[in-house]
């Protein structure tokens, strides 16, 4: 396969409802949707999680359009006989940019399995057509709205229920949940990085809940602090941002600073680099999950893919998609008894809707051969 051109797109798309975490209030998503077109007049799709800023992580989308077109897209398109599988390789002399990575890898991927017709989820080794998913839940103002938030989110059948927390807004809003859902309720906290050595005490405290995990509570690379909380917690320890290959995966899991791992492609440079890490964690006896960027539906059917693997044996952050958006760039995925159908057609299974696309397209930019 080979590619002609590649089309970066960025839309703009608004959040239904204001989303809330320790790293600031988001409103909106700025897309950046690779689009790779191959010489025989196939059509792949990629879309780039890094956010505006760079709060999450290192990566923020400008400066993942500007590494795409100017070094990544150009060593891919030089590529003859292009796959999935090269454009890691192609890449490998750019250091980091694992999210403009990951979206490109995307697009070629689409591309090639489309041009084959291969499901995503066969070209993984899926084993599952249905994925129990949950909902990630922002930090509100007040714990009393909190409640009626989750409220509302089990009423819509979310099989499990994720909390945002902060320094000064943690015990509080658990006990609360906990107490108004009772014990059934499939709890978990992220802190997403915000708490340090000070806090292991308090931290401690959230064992009294009966979670499911805490999620990063402490920095990106604070290995020994989160080994010490889990030393001292019942409660597992799963991290997201400080997972970024399969290899430091293994290495953190081996150390003791987390029992489960939360899987995002993006994170990792991509879903090749994702189902690398599946395989290492399942072999060392590791529950993952599908972790969640607050993708349009093409990110979206990609996690799905990814979920249907066999490791995947926690609720993901993968809620249909009127959890954040009115209207996708796709058909909505809808939740159906907690569960989310995985696309079964060729690559990403999904098909852009033009008519929306339009409205939310604020710039496309051409990167030729
Ligand atoms: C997490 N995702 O697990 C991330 C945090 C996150 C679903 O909690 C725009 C784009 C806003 C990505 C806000 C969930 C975001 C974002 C939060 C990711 O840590
Ligand atoms: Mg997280």
């Amino acid at each position: 396969m080979k590619l002609g051109s590649v089309e970066l797109l960025r839309l703009k798309m608004p959040l239904v409802s204001p989303f809330r975490t320790s790293f600031g209030v988001q409103t909106g998503r700025d897309v950046l949707v690779v689009v790779a077109h191959t010489t025989d007049g196939v059509t792949g799709y990629g879309e780039c999680v890094a956010l505006a800023d760079p709060v999450y992580n290192e990566e923020y989308v400008d400066g993942a359009a500007q590494v795409l077109a100017r070094y990544l897209v150009p060593a891919v398109l030089a590529e003859p006989d292009l796959t999935a599988a090269k454009v890691a390789d192609l890449t490998e002399g750019i250091v980091g940019h694992r999210m403009a990575k990951a979206a490109l890898e995307l697009a070629v991927l689409d591309a090639q399995l489309r041009t084959v017709g291969m499901s995503l989820t066969d070209y993984f080794g899926g084993v599952r057509e249905r994925v129990d998913v949950g909902v990630s839940v922002g930090i509100t103002e007040t714990v009393e709205q909190l409640v009626d938030v989750v409220g509302e989110y089990r009423a819509q059948g979310y099989r499990r229920v994720k909390l945002k927390i902060q320094p000064g807004f943690d015990i509080a809003p658990v006990a609360a949940v906990r107490e108004a859902f009772g014990s059934d309720l499939a709890l978990q906290v992220d802190g997403n990085t915000a708490y340090r050595a000070k806090d292991l005490a308090l931290l401690t405290e959230l064992d009294a809940f009966g979670l499911l995990l805490i999620e990063q509570p402490f920095e990106h690379d604070a290995h020994g602090l989160h080994a010490e909380l889990a030393a001292r917690c019942i409660t597992p320890i799963c991290l997201d941002e400080s997972l970024t290959t399969a290899a430091n995966t293994a290495a953190a899991i081996r150390a003791g600073a987390c029992s489960i791992v939360n899987i995002k492609a993006g994170r990792m440079g991509g879903y090749l680099e994702a189902r690398r890490t599946h395989d290492v964690a399942t072999a060392l006896d590791t529950p993952v999950w599908c972790g969640g960027m607050l993708e349009t539906g093409l990110g979206r059917a990609a996690n799905l893919a990814l979920a249907s693997l066999p490791g995947f044996t926690l609720p993901g952050d993968i809620s249909a998609s009127e959890r954040y958006y009115a209207e996708d760039i796709t058909e909505p995925f809808l939740l159906v008894d907690g569960q989310v159908a995985v696309p079964q057609g060729p690559g990403l299974g999904v098909t852009v809707r033009e008519d929306v696309l339009r409205e939310v397209l604020t710039s496309r930019e051409t990167v030729s051969a």
